[in-house]
């Protein structure tokens, strides 16, 4: 028996797989949950068998947000003294990429979780939004800063705002989610896009994401030159010899994730 009860784990070859089940809520963010998420990925990530990691949740909802049933009572008291939803910061600390497949409702804190993942691919009945200013809140799981940084200063004011949510087709214009699939597909794609990153040498992969990241936290010219010593740093691993080796070959490399 699995030994969490709100979401699903499975190994697909190299891919950890986190299906998000509680679909009696549309998948909303309880603590249980948010404990079992972030155990179950930083579980995988500690997992040297494993090159990628898939969040999905269900056709009809990735997560319609935080469970506001369990939210509605607290105090501020409690909310600032358990310091509400910072477990979930743990998912940025994870080295090892991370995809979002996203079908129908990420909304608030759903929204969230996947803009904590590296990239999202999204069904075309995704509905992305941060409606939390229609509760009386705002966003609490840092939507106000990536949805920002995803997609600007105007889209994110306009839907932190008013509360509306954005279809798939617009989050993917405004640079929110890397593909929209057809809901059919949504599975596939992913699982093949986590797959192709699985395939990888896990240690590169690594800094492509570090150095991806580091964007967000420094100057261009910084964040450059950590890129340059980075790249630099490949050249001290069997995989770089190993992945241009077999391109002056002419075959597959075969990468011993070193
Ligand atoms: N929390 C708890 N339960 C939920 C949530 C949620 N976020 N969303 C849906 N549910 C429940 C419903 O209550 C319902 O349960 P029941 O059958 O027992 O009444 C069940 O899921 C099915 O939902 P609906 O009947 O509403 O389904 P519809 O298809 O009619 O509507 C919607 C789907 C539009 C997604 C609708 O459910 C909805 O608007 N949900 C809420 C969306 C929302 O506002 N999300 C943001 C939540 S706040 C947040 O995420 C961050 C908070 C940050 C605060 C920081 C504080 C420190």
């Amino acid at each position: 028996m699995s030994e969490y009860e709100t979401i699903l784990t499975e190994r697909t070859g190299r891919v950890g797989v986190v299906t998000l089940n509680r679909p009696k809520a549309l998948n909303a963010l309880n603590s249980q949950l948010m404990r079992e998420v972030v155990a179950a990925v930083e579980a995988f990530d500690a997992d040297d068998e494993i090159g990628a990691i898939l969040i999905t949740g269900s056709e009809k909802a990735f997560a319609a947000g935080a469970d506001i049933k369990e939210m509605q009572p607290k105090t501020f008291a409690q909310v600032y003294g358990e310091d509400l939803f910072s477990q979930w910061d743990r998912l940025s600390s994870v080295r090892t990429p991370i995809v979002a497949a996203v079908a129908g409702y990420a909304l608030g804190g759903g929204c969230e979780l996947a803009m904590l993942c590296d990239f999202i691919i999204a069904a075309d009945t995704a509905k992305f939004g941060q409606p939390e200013i229609k509760l009386g809140v705002i966003p609490g799981i840092g939507g106000s800063q990536r949805l920002t940084r995803a997609v600007g200063k105007a889209k994110a004011m306009d839907l932190c705002l008013t509360g509306r949510n954005m279809d798939a087709e617009e989050a993917e214009r405004a640079g929110l989610v890397a593909r929209v699939v057809p809901a059919a597909d949504l599975q596939a794609v992913a699982l093949e896009a986590a797959t192709a990153i699985a395939s990888m040498s896990l240690p590169i992969a690594m800094m492509a994401k570090e150095a991806v990241n580091r964007s967000f936290e420094t100057t261009l010219a910084e964040g450059v030159k950590f890129e340059r010593r980075v790249f630099h740093s490949t050249f001290a691993t069997a995989d770089q010899k190993e992945g241009m080796a077999a391109f002056v070959e002419k075959r597959a490399p075969k990468f011993v994730n070193g």
